[in-house]
C-alpha cells in the first residue's frame, strides 16, 4: 500500500547520501545557491509587507527544496503553472523577482512573464490552474512539440473538483503534465488529516491511471530525481505523473494569518530541524564545498540581487489605473468596456 511506503529520499536529515545522487556536486552548489536566493526573497517580502510596502504575502519558507528541485528539471520550452506560494519555482524558471514584487503590490505589470518565459501568472483560485496546465500540455501533444507542463498545488487543492478533472483528463489523454503537490501539512487552518481520508495524496494517482510518487519534499536531490523522471516520461509521450512532496509551511498561511491559533509550535520546531537548506549545507560541508565565508558571500550576493529588484520595482512610475482593464481579457466584455468608458470619464 503506498501509504506504508516511506517517502523517497536521497539526502537524509544529517546531509548524508542514502541513495545515489542524480547530480554532481557543482550542480548541487547551484541548487543550494538558488535556495539561498529564494529564502532571501521570501524574507525580504515578509519584511516589506510588515512595512506596508507590499500587500498580502504568502511565505514559502521550508518549501524551497520542493520548488527549486522540481523547477530545475524543466527546459525553457516547458510551461509552469503554479500558485501564490510558488515564487521560488517561478523565479527559477525565468520569472523575474521584479515582476513577482510588482505583482505583490497589485501592479498588473508584474503579472506577465517576459517573452520566452513560459510561466503563467500565479493562481489565487485554489485548484483552477491545474486544468490550465492540462490544457497547455494537451496543446503541446496536438502540436507534436516536446514541451511539458508542470503544475504546482497544495494538499488543500486536492479536495477541489478541478484537481480530479485535471487528473482524469490527463490520465485519459496521456498528456505531458507533471503534477507537483506540495503537501505542506495545512490548507490555512485545515490540517492534512482532515483534508482527505486517503493514506497519501500520491496514491490518488492510481485512480487516474498514472504513477504516483511520494517523496521527501525537503530533500532537493530526491525532488530533482523524481521530477526529472516524471518530466522525461511526459516528454517521451508516456503520460502524466503525480508527485506528492512532503514538506512543511514554516510560516503563516499568509501575512494575514495567525497560525498560533490552530497549530502546535512543537511541530514547527521539529520541522525546523528538517530545514531543506541546512541539509544541503551539511552535505556540501561533508563534500569539502562549504565554508562560513562562502555562505556569507552567497547570502550577501543574493540579498543584493533581491534588493536591486525591489529598488527597480519601487522606482517605476505608478501603475496607470486604466491598465486594470487590459490585464484580464484579450477583448473586453461589454460590462467591462462600459466600466472602462465610465472610468475614462472619471465616473467610477
Ligand atoms: C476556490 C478557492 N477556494 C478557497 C480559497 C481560499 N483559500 C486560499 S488558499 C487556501 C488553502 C489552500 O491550501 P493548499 O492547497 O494546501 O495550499 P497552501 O496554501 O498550503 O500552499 C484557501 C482555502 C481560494 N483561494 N480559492
Ligand atoms: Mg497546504
Amino acid at each position: 500500500m503506498p501509504g506504508a511506503t516511506p517517502p523517497f529520499q536521497i539526502l537524509d536529515h544529517a546531509g548524508e547520501l542514502v541513495a545515489e545522487s542524480p547530480l554532481d556536486v557543482d550542480r548541487v552548489v547551484d541548487l543550494y545557491r538558488a535556495m539561498v536566493a529564494a529564502r532571501a526573497y521570501d524574507r525580504k517580502c515578509s519584511a516589506m509587507q510588515r512595512q506596508g510596502r507590499l500587500a498580502t504575502y504568502a511565505q514559502f519558507e521550508g518549501q524551497e527544496a520542493a520548488q527549486i528541485g522540481s523547477a530545475a528539471c524543466l527546459e525553457a520550452q516547458d510551461w509552469m503553472v503554479g500558485t501564490y506560494r510558488d515564487a521560488a519555482a517561478m523565479w527559477h524558471h525565468g520569472f523575474p523577482w521584479v515582476n513577482l514584487i510588482l505583482g505583490r503590490t497589485g501592479d498588473e505589470r508584474g503579472g506577465r512573464a517576459p517573452d520566452g518565459v513560459n510561466v503563467m501568472p500565479p493562481s489565487i483560485t485554489v485548484g483552477a490552474h491545474m486544468i490550465h496546465a492540462v490544457g497547455i500540455a494537451w496543446a503541446a501533444q496536438i502540436r507534436g512539440d516536446s514541451s511539458v507542463a508542470m503544475t504546482y498545488f497544495g494538499d488543500g487543492a486536492t479536495s477541489e473538483g478541478d484537481f480530479h478533472e485535471a487528473m482524469n483528463f490527463a490520465g485519459v489523454y496521456g498528456v505531458p503534465t507533471v503534477f507537483v503537490c506540495q503537501n505542506n501539512g495545512w490548507a490555512i487552518s485545515m490540517p492534512r488529516e482532515r483534508q482527505t481520508a486517503s493514506a497519501t495524496i500520491a496514491q490518488k494517482a492510481d485512480a487516474y491511471g498514472m504513477p504516483g510518487v511520494l517523496v521527501d519534499g525537503n530533500d532537493v536531490l530526491a525532488m530533482y530525481a523524481v521530477t526529472s523522471e516524471a518530466v522525461t516520461r511526459a516528454r517521451s509521450g508516456a503520460g502524466p505523473t503525480l508527485i506528492e512532496a512532503l514538506t512543511y509551511r514554516m510560516g503563516p498561511h499568509t501575512t494575514t494569518d495567525d497560525p498560533g491559533r490552530y497549530r502546535d509550535d512543537g511541530h514547527v520546531t521539529d520541522w525546523r530541524e528538517r530545514d531543506p537548506l541546512e541539509r544541503v549545507k551539511r552535505y556540501l560541508e561533508r563534500s569539502g564545498r562549504w565554508s562560513a565565508e562562502w555562505q556569507q558571500e552567497i547570502e550577501d550576493g543574493e540579498a543584493a540581487v533581491v534588493e536591486a529588484a525591489v529598488e527597480e520595482a519601487e522606482a517605476l512610475a505608478p501603475f496607470d489605473e486604466a491598465g486594470i482593464f487590459a490585464g484580464m481579457f484579450a477583448e473586453l466584455t461589454t460590462p467591462l468596456a462600459d466600466q472602462q468608458d465610465r472610468a475614462e470619464r472619471g465616473g467610477l
